[in-house]
């Protein structure tokens, strides 16, 4: 009978809860030792479908105006998400991130090493994540990467007003005329493994989301990176790139922070693509300037929605 009622249509989207279909199992200490009569709860292919397509396509919709969109969800990316979407339950936010797997450049402290180090003061932003750390002076040290990125990605993901898009690639930016002379005004999307092959199949069109403001954060010129302000140079918007400069830890935190800005009307610029505008330095494996310079993207965009 349960089986029967799963067949009929639309209407029966959602997957009965548990309660309904228990196998009497309330807690993984009551399961454990029970596995002669487990059994998982009766299901239909097309109910899985149909349980991330009508999702999708809801959020495809919902998140098509979106009030900001953050393109890349590496350090800089995710930690401007968690304050925005903390902070302004009521504004829509759509992250489009390339890869299958978000989190960018921090899975690894550097050169395939765990640990983390931020200096500080961005270690205020570790304790308001709740992400532990040994304290060694002028810096801090994360045990492992992957527990800054995990942890960051639960926060953001699991709050409402944000929608991350990922395996999709931003693959040029709407624009506006406005007295300034152009205002960005949204993305162009699709998804990533389309965008890779452009060059040997005919034309396969991309889908948009309109948006007020963009926080691009798509990291230093690589394959993907520095996409936004590469497409601001052929626009014509800035002239040229000032070009990432060689590793100075000291000046190169500093300076990515301090300049994270409105580089034109509705494009905000963080994190290390930042460097390919200004000519600043790279920092190598030290973190602390992509949590803050999230941060301070985000105040930026909290000034625009605040006026
Ligand atoms: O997949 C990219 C990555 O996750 C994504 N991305 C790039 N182009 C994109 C596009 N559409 C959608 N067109 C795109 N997504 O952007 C993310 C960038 O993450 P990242 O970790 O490379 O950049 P970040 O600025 O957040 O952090 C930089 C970390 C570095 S690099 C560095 C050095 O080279 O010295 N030091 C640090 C700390």
């Amino acid at each position: 009978q349960q089986v029967a009622e799963l067949v009929t249509p639309t209407s029966k989207l959602a997957v009965k809860p548990a309660a309904a279909v228990s196998t009497g199992a309330q807690s993984i200490e009551e399961m454990m030792g029970q596995w002669d009569n487990f059994k998982f709860a009766p299901i239909r292919e097309s109910q899985v479908s149909r349980a991330m397509t009508s999702r999708y396509f809801k959020d495809l919709d919902t998140y098509a105006e979106s009030d900001i969109v953050i393109i890349g969800a590496g350090s800089c990316g995710l930690s401007a998400a968690y304050v925005l979407g903390k902070q302004r339950p009521d504004l829509k936010i759509a992250i489009i991130e390339a890869s299958v797997s978000p989190g960018g450049g921090a899975w690894l402290g550097g050169q395939l090493f765990s640990a983390m180090v931020m200096r500080k003061p961005a270690d205020v932003f570790l304790r308001e994540i709740g992400v532990p750390y040994e304290d060694e002076g002028n810096y801090v040290v994360v045990k492992h990467a992957a527990l800054f990125t995990s942890t960051i990605m639960s926060k953001v993901l699991s709050l409402p007003n944000i929608k991350m898009f990922n395996a999709t690639c931003v693959e040029d930016l709407i624009t506006r005329p406005s007295e300034e002379g152009v205002r960005i005004a949204g993305v162009v999307t699709n998804w990533t493994l389309v965008s890779m092959h452009h060059d040997d199949q005919s034309c396969m069109d991309p889908n948009t989301i309109n948006a007020p403001l963009i926080i691009s954060t798509t990291g230093h010129d690589g394959p993907m990176g520095a996409f936004c302000v590469k497409r601001l140079v052929s626009m014509q918007r800035i002239e040229k790139l000032g070009g990432m400069r060689g590793l100075d830890m000291n000046s190169a935190e500093d300076a990515i922070v301090k300049n994270t800005r409105e580089i034109v009307p509705g494009l905000i610029v963080g994190g290390m693509e930042l460097s390919e505008v200004d000519g600043a330095n790279r920092m190598g494996p030290t973190f602390g300037a992509m949590a803050l310079s999230g941060l301070k993207a985000a105040e930026e965009a909290l000034k625009v929605f605040d006026l």
